[in-house]
């Protein structure tokens, strides 16, 4: 049996039902596996053993009392999984399906992700199984405030910068941020996606739904082709979704769907700037369902359904992971689908992957097509540093050239590695090499 497979035998055995974990890592590991073969350094320093295995994981109690005076309790997480090359950094995701599972195949993830953005940062993910939905905002900020108490002992500017994710959004990471500074007595950039005003940089907000468009084009001009005229539909109704839309705008193509965990719309119009300010009051202000956009604008309503039925040219999954089986991904071809770019993470089950690397569409993989929004947190990292604030422009073209980055050594390892239209071999490819030499430049750690 190959060095590979061994590890994904050791790592299922570690982590017992861990099944997203699982996918994930035989995703990276089965990419990597060429890399390893050519190299021996990397055999003889056991890289793949060392690198499955998270640094230190937390997992904590959170009790706090609700709008009743009830208590609840809820439990956090932090996986710091890989400091080979800069502070532990991803985000915090508040959901009810959140456990170790989930959250290592994060954490996992972002190692490479934050590898490929070409900046200095580690990776990690954390949260808790709370569910955002239907709290009051002090139901809310005392639940940040209980999570905090926790976690701030195990975080730090210098150690682990955590961020937003599902369900952590603004208003969450305000309160995270309140009582953290409570706690230290301490003004740093321990979190990013900070509000404007006390630390926030501009363009973070926006980041991964433009970066994720960004990337796509930068996929479309390899084949001579741009946005304009495209249409796009889009999963997902939360941050990446909006800003993908909004660029999308930007661009001249049509976005035609959002979605929540309820069901989907779907506009054949486009859902052009004056809806998508409509949706983004009715989700981050009156935090209503997406089924009063359908409502408001009498268009269809696709009750408990995702949006990949819907005919379109581009797909951006940007809700959740494993939101595209196999069957979807064969519907998406079928309907002439040339281009998946996953602003959310593993939104495609492997089955579906195939399928796209098999029929040569442009596949751009989470961590390389969704990095946009962390290479922004690392730019707010540096701007917090420096104790100064970057325009909207500046920050826009950084990010600009950090998705052109990314595209381009994921495209050129893929090329050497002899699958030049493979972005999930490749990006896979770029970002574990870095992390690997850092690794092994550091000694047995
Ligand atoms: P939000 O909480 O802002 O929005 C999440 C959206 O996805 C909501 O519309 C939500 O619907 C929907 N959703 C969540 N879980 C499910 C589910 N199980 N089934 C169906 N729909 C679901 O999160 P973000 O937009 O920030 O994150 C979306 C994705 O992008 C995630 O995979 C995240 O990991 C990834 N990502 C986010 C980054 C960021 O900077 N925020 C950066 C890189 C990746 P509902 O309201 O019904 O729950
Ligand atoms: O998955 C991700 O990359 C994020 N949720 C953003 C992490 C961050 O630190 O900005």
């Amino acid at each position: 049996m190959g060095l590979v497979q061994d590890t994904l035998e050791i790592v299922w055995k570690r982590n017992p039902g861990e099944r997203e974990f699982l996918q994930a890592v035989t995703e990276v590991l089965t990419s990597v596996e060429p890399v390893i073969e050519r190299y021996k350094k990397y055999r003889d320093g056991k890289i793949l053993a060392r690198i499955v295995e998270p640094e230190r994981q937390v997992m904590f109690r959170v009790p706090w009392v609700d709008d009743k005076g009830e208590i609840q309790v809820n439990r956090g997480f932090r996986i710091q999984f890989n400091s080979a090359i800069g502070p532990y950094k991803g985000g915090l995701r508040f959901h009810p399906t959140v456990c170790a599972s989930i959250l290592k195949f994060l954490g996992f993830e972002q190692v490479f992700k934050n590898s490929l953005t070409t900046l200095p940062m580690g990776g990690g993910k954390g949260g808790a199984d709370f569910n955002v939905h239907g709290k009051s905002d002090n139901e809310v900020m005392r639940f940040c405030q209980s999570f905090m108490t926790e976690l701030f002992r195990h975080i730090g500017p210098d150690t682990d910068v955590p961020a937003g994710d599902i369900g952590v959004g603004g208003r969450e990471i305000g309160y995270l941020y309140g009582q953290y500074k409570r706690l230290r007595n301490e003004f740093t950039g321990v979190l990013t996606g900070k509000g404007l005003g006390w630390g926030g940089s501009l363009i973070r907000p926006e980041a991964t739904g433009y970066g994720a468009v960004y990337f796509s084009q930068e996929m479309l001009k390899t084949r001579n082709e741009s946005f304009a005229g495209k249409v796009c539909t889009v999963s997902g109704s939360g941050n990446v979704a909006q800003y993908t839309i909004e660029k999308l705008n930007q661009l001249g193509a049509k976005a035609v769907s959002v979605s929540d965990s309820n069901g989907t719309v779907h506009d054949p119009d486009g859902i052009n700037p004056e809806k998508l300010a409509y949706l983004m009051d009715l989700k981050n202000v009156r935090r209503g369902r997406i089924k009063e956009y359908a409502e408001k604008y009498k268009v269809k309503y696709l009750d408990g359904q995702r949006p990949w039925g819907i005919q379109c040219d581009c797909a951006f999954p940007s809700a959740t992971e494993n939101e595209i089986s196999g069957e979807d991904a064969k519907t998406l071809l079928d309907n002439g689908c040339i281009l998946v770019a996953e602003g959310a993470n593993m939104p495609t089950e492997p089955a579906g992957i195939r399928q796209f690397l098999a029929k040569k569409i442009h596949y751009g993989p989470g961590k390389a097509a969704n990095a946009g929004g962390v290479a922004t947190s690392g730019l707010e990292m540096c701007q917090n540093s420096m104790r100064l604030a970057w325009t909207r422009e500046e920050v826009d073209q950084r990010l600009q050239r950090i998705m052109v980055t990314i595209h381009k050594v994921s495209s050129e390892a893929a090329a050497e590695y002899g699958q030049p239209h493979n972005l999930e071999m490749g990006a896979n490819i770029a970002g574990f090499v870095k992390v690997a030499d850092a690794m092994l430049d550091q000694g047995l750690v």
